[in-house]
């Protein structure tokens, strides 16, 4: 079949794709760097190792033999110098996830390089323009949901810092070296179809239960919130019955800054006896609101504010609409730790979805109408087992979408399944359009079933990009695309 090159699709005979390796990608990234920024250099080894998941030790791929790997930490404005070397038996890429750097470092097979093999080296090597709460992981296959991800954190200097320390909490859902490893999950999705393989009894789901928020009942993800039942949920690579503990002092104000690189798995994270302060989503801040509970999609991160009282208190992050939990603890004086299974009943209130939040002042978009806007249809072909489409084609026939430099353009997600998908953009950080207007700044946005999710950005990054859902097994098979800059 004849590839549909950018170009045609806009309809510009003359319009080129801009490639990652063109000269409009390394002006951006001149543009983007301070002349004297401090270069923060770091190794990454890829490498399989056997990890203690806290008395149960299970083989997988990691970063430096940790789980997760180790925390980069930078300042905005510094330069992220990353010498990655592979030593497992695939190929692999470290995209950075949430971070507009220069395209070429975005580590995406087939679009922005090639899959660094076994025994090679690569340099990533960037600009890093914004502060908040990111992460990086492979972007090879299912590898993510393998051990190959860590935090990064980069720091804002002028941050006034209204807190008095902070704790990085990464969730994820495991099943990696304990049941079948994610290929062989993937493959029985693609044998069985999805009412059958994985969760396998139609996703009861609903545990939360009674929201009346969602377009699908049970939950505000609705009744089917994943594919796949993880025989095990962690904070910071541990289990709930052998936790990561925070140390912190009675009345400390701490800063939570919560990622999901899980692979199937949304969590409604609650700190049991207290309540919190949204601060930031996806990096970016928000006007502060209070909750009880925040609710993450794969690939979302929250900051929190906590003030926390005297005692051990347990912060869950619950499967959303799924059996199982992770924990982790924080002590600030003597007390009883709570049990693996611990409720907290902040978990049962209604959460704060991204929709009701609004961007602060400064990080706000500009009001206007978009130069152009794409619609993206987020499909299942229902005559395939497991094949989830953008506008009816999987990846591999994919026609990328043409978006210029310097407009203004809309997303337009239109789910037409019964399943949520997490979707999230490569290289911009848009925000959410609707409500009260100037929604949060995000890079990844929790589509419902059958809803429509508008978003915008500024395009200010030349390169192809991709965007698509962070569901890795939706992603693998098929749900994702690229908007293509054109010059
Ligand atoms: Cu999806």
């Amino acid at each position: 079949m004849a590839t549909v090159t950018a170009a045609q699709a806009c309809g510009a005979p003359n319009a080129e794709p801009v490639r990652p390796g063109s000269r409009a990608v390394r002006e951006a990234e001149r543009a983007r760097r301070a002349p004297n920024a401090p270069v923060v250099s770091k190794e990454l080894l890829a490498k399989p190792s056997e990890v203690d998941l806290g008395g149960i030790r299970v083989p997988t791929w990691t970063f430096d033999d940790r789980l997760p790997g180790p925390e980069i930490r930078v300042r905005r404005g510094d330069v992220l110098r990353a010498d990655l070397r592979n030593t497992v038996p695939e190929g692999v890429t470290i995209h950075w996830h949430g971070i507009a750097l220069r395209n070429d470092m975005d580590g995406v097979p087939a679009v922005t390089q090639e899959p660094v093999a076994p025994g090679e080296r690569f340099r990533y090597e960037f600009t890093v323009p914004d502060a908040g709460t990111y992460f990086f992981h492979s972007h090879v296959g299912m590898q993510l949901d393998r051990g190959l991800y860590a935090p990064l954190i980069v720091e804002d200097p002028d941050e006034p810092g209204r807190y008095d320390d902070e704790v990085v909490l990464v969730l994820d859902d495991w099943l990696d070296g304990v049941s079948a490893g994610p290929e062989a999950q993937l493959a029985e999705l693609r044998r069985e179809g999805m009412s059958m393989g994985g969760m396998g009894h139609g996703g009861t789901g609903g545990m939360q239960g009674g929201e009346g928020h969602g377009g699908a009942g049970g939950g505000p993800l609705g009744a089917d919130t994943g594919d796949v039942d993880y025989p095990h949920y962690l904070i910071n690579g541990r289990i709930p019955s052998a936790p990561f503990v925070a140390d912190a002092r009675p009345g400390q104000r701490l800063r939570l800054r919560l990622i999901n690189p899980g692979a199937d798995t949304a969590f409604r994270v609650a700190v049991g006896g207290h309540r919190m302060t949204v601060t930031h989503t996806d990096g970016f801040p928000i006007e502060p609101v209070e909750t009880d509970s925040v609710l993450l999609g794969m690939g979302e991160r929250y900051d929190v504010l906590v003030t926390v009282g005297d005692g051990v208190f347990p912060i869950v992050a619950s499967a959303e609409g799924k059996r199982g939990q992770a924990m982790a603890l924080i002590r600030t004086g003597s007390g009883t730790a709570p049990p693996a299974t611990v409720r907290p009943r902040e978990l049962a209130s209604r959460t704060r979805m991204a929709e009701e939040l609004r961007a602060t002042e400064p990080v706000r978009l500009r009001p206007g109408e978009p130069d152009r806007t794409h619609t993206l249809k987020l499909g299942m072909d229902s005559s395939a087992k497991y094949r989830w489409t953008i506008n009816d084609r999987t990846f591999d026939q994919r026609e990328p979408m043409p978006i210029r430099r310097g407009e203004r353009v809309r997303l337009r997600f239109v789910n037409t399944t019964m399943m949520f998908h997490p979707m999230h953009l490569h290289g911009h950080t848009f925000q959410l359009v609707g409500g009260r207007g100037a929604g949060a700044r995000k890079d990844t946005v929790i589509v419902r079933p059958l809803e429509t999710v508008e978003v915008d950005f500024q395009v200010d990054n030349p390169g192809q990009w991709l965007v698509h859902c962070h569901n890795t097994y939706h992603g693998e098979s098929g749900m994702m695309t690229v908007l293509s800059c054109v010059a």
